[in-house]
């Protein structure tokens, strides 16, 4: 009796909750954000959690506890949206997971099972923050976040090394594993370009002394290499660094590969800094120039999406975090960001007003009087004399 109520209570709610409709709420001119996040824990499939046999589970128990669904990789699969979502057990381990949606902003629906990654070396503690990179090459790349206890610090259960996992696929089901990358830092936020450059697969990459701290390190990196079969990081260069004062003074990240347009490649970017609250994790963009992907031509001031209202409240409070994009071919752009590494939202925008954001916004003057000067500029131009 209580099994049946429970199972029809259940799939009643969990049917409810993946056929709810999404709505578009007025922004900034920039970008809307959507009403519902379109992917939480109450998504993951029933029979993920619940051991749907009354004899051996008569209550109906939750038996394997999903915490969060967040940080996702993004791509168009034929009419399809697409992510490779992060999915946190309570056992605080991390998955990937596939789900797809109809129109990108509601009705997304996980596969029937949840990716499995071939191990490659020692196996992983943890792995997570897919991106998804369409190569020309022809393979699709996910690289993401390998994390193992450190080695060298036996008696520390806090001490971690963050490395860089390389996959590809044709079909987002099998994965190939190539061996990890090899660099002197930790190594999270690994990004690859989706087209060759100088003949090379081009990485951003986020070099760091510590997994946590950035230290002397941090900043958004570039290097070029021969092949994604055995990458190793040597000449890596800093194309986006961090500031004193500004919303990455602590570290920054790529978030998911850009995207190309005809006035340089649009990116998306996490910043942090640290506050009394702990750390503040908001999103911002820059662009690069087409000739040389490395060169930034444009980066306006602050944050381009920072929480909001429930945005803030989560595992990790304060944290926007976004590692996946999808460009539609009419210039429609849908960006999938996490709030509080525990739910993924959907903000809409287009290339154009995109690039227009990047191309049109004042870049950070790094002090007061610079700030002020840009506002009093608007001011005389909506004022004319
Ligand atoms: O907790 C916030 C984020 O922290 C890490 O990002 P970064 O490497 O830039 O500090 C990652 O663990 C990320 O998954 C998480 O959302």
């Amino acid at each position: 009796m209580i099994f049946e109520h429970r199972l029809a209570m259940l799939s009643e709610r969990h049917e409810e909750l993946l056929k709810r409709q999404n709505r578009a709420i007025e922004g900034n001119g920039v970008y809307e954000r959507w009403r519902f996040p379109v992917l939480t824990a109450e998504h993951v499939p029933l029979d993920w959690r619940y051991d749907l046999n009354p004899e051996s589970n008569p209550y109906l128990m939750e038996r394997i506890g999903i915490h969060a669904v967040f940080n996702a990789g993004a791509i168009k699969w034929g009419d399809k949206y697409v992510v490779v979502a992060r999915v946190e057990g309570a056992d605080r381990k991390s998955f990937f997971a596939v789900a797809e949606s109809p129109n990108g902003v509601d009705n997304f629906r996980f596969s029937d099972k949840p990716v499995v990654m071939p191990e490659w070396g020692e196996p992983a503690t943890n792995i997570y923050d897919m991106r998804l990179t369409a190569h020309e090459d022809g393979w699709i790349y996910g690289i993401f976040c390998v994390e193992r206890h450190d080695p060298s610090a036996p008696d520390d259960l806090s001490a971690a090394v963050a490395s860089a996992g390389v996959a590809r696929t044709r079909d987002l089901v099998n994965w190939d594993r190539l061996p990890d990358m090899i660099s002197e830092s930790h190594q999270r936020n690994v990004v690859l370009h989706p087209e060759f450059v100088d003949g090379k697969y081009a990485l951003y990459t986020r070099p760091q002394d510590g997994f946590i701290e950035a230290g002397k390190g941090g900043g958004i990196g570039w290097a070029l290499v021969d092949s994604m079969e055995n990458v190793v990081i040597k000449d890596e260069k800093i194309i986006n660094g961090k500031n004193y004062h500004t919303i990455m003074e602590l570290k920054n990240g790529e978030g998911p590969a850009p995207i190309k347009t005809d006035k340089g490649w649009l990116h998306l970017a996490h910043g942090v800094r640290g506050c009394a609250s702990g750390l503040r994790y908001v999103l911002y963009m820059y662009m690069t120039s087409l000739k040389d992907p490395s060169r930034v031509i444009a980066q306006p001031a602050g944050f381009f999406m920072a929480p909001e209202g429930d945005e803030f409240i989560g595992d990790v409070m304060n944290v926007l975090f976004s590692n996946g994009w999808i460009a539609d071919p009419d210039g429609k752009v849908f960006i999938y960001y996490a709030s509080s590494d525990y739910r993924l939202h959907v903000a809409t925008s287009t290339v154009d007003r995109l690039v227009d954001y990047c191309l049109h916004t004042n870049p950070d003057g790094l002090r007061t009087g610079a700030s002020v000067e840009n506002i009093l500029k608007l001011i005389e131009l909506n004022n004319p004399s």
